[in-house]
């Protein structure tokens, strides 16, 4: 494994520690779908996006904007991480004053760009988004994730035969398939595989890859678009609450009120991750100044 991809493992695994942070301020929150998106998350935000955090609002950034909004606090963590706020402020998650609700708000924290929460808009804000860049000539490219519960919500449907039309190259959807939503298997509740053959159809590129593992998804975040002339859709299998092994892949992830003792135990697993993700970047670190003396 390359040191880049540990520092980025490293990152996600500091993220998914402010997650539980945020958990510990406001006592509850939607944990499972967060910790399954934050490797995506964490990689958009340290490899792929051209963005700068001190000109948030600068014109040719690229942009990112969550579909499944109750994914915040993935986004929130990386977003302190990068350096678009001071880490403390997550403390007051889940406060009636606070910025940071269950659901982004563009108009109160700095980095968001498009209030979502109601399930099944972001694909056509980000179609619009990204057709709009391109008619004003920049090359800023609009990345969104969505959920696989949120799927049959029939209006993603109308943004992905919208950005396949217009042979929208810039704009690259992942898709967050954990076989799980709010009330159990997504392929139980409303079945929409096989999703990417669907996404094909519709005249998007695409691409299948395991969401959880930082080598895949930065590769392949890194080659899109996948085909020039059409949108890329990057379906990626992942494990809903990934990290927490005594949540991971259940329904009962997807809003989350532990006990202290539970938290303790979650703060305790993710706490060692990272310590062993430091060991194994700073070994690999030394080996390879080792190597090239
Ligand atoms: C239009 C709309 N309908 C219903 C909901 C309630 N809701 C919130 S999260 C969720 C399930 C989402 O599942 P998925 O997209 O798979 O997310 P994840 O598994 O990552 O939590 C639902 C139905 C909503 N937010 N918006
Ligand atoms: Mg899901």
């Amino acid at each position: 494994m390359s040191a880049d991809v540990l520092a980025l493992e490293i990152e996600a695994a500091r993220a998914r520690l402010l997650v539980l942070r945020m958990l510990q301020a406001g006592r509850s929150g939607h944990v499972g779908g967060a910790l399954s998106c934050i490797d995506i998350v964490t990689a958009l935000y340290f490899d792929i996006l051209r963005i700068d955090p001190r000109s948030p609002n600068d014109g040719t950034r690229d942009r990112f904007l969550l579909s499944a909004g109750h994914k915040a606090m993935a986004q929130y963590a990386v977003l302190a991480r990068r350096g678009y706020f001071p880490e403390d402020l997550l403390d007051t998650y889940g406060g009636l004053d606070s910025k940071f609700a269950g659901h982004p708000d563009m108009h109160k924290v700095s980095g968001i760009e498009a209030n979502t929460g109601a399930l099944g808009h972001g694909l056509a804000i980000a179609a619009g988004m990204a057709l709009g860049l391109r008619m004003d000539g920049t090359a800023s490219r609009v990345f969104t994730i969505l959920g696989d519960g949120e799927l049959p919500e029939g209006s993603n449907w109308e943004g992905a035969s919208i950005a396949a039309h217009h042979g929208l190259d810039n704009l690259i959807a992942v898709i967050d398939v954990n076989d799980l939503q709010i009330s159990g298997r997504t392929t139980n509740v409303m079945n929409m595989e096989p999703i990417a053959d669907k996404f094909e159809a519709f005249g998007w590129a695409v691409t299948t890859i395991d969401g959880n593992n930082m080598s895949e998804v930065t590769d392949t975040l890194r080659s899109a678009p996948l085909i020039q002339g059409r949108p890329t859709a990057i379906v990626a299998r992942t494990i809903k609450a990934k990290g927490i092994s005594a949540l991971e892949d259940t329904a009962q992830s997807h809003y989350w009120k532990p006990d202290a003792e539970a938290l303790l135990e979650a703060h305790v697993e993710l706490t060692n991750t990272l310590v062993q993700k430091i060991k194994a970047r700073s070994d690999e670190l030394m080996f390879t100044s080792r190597g090239t003396k």
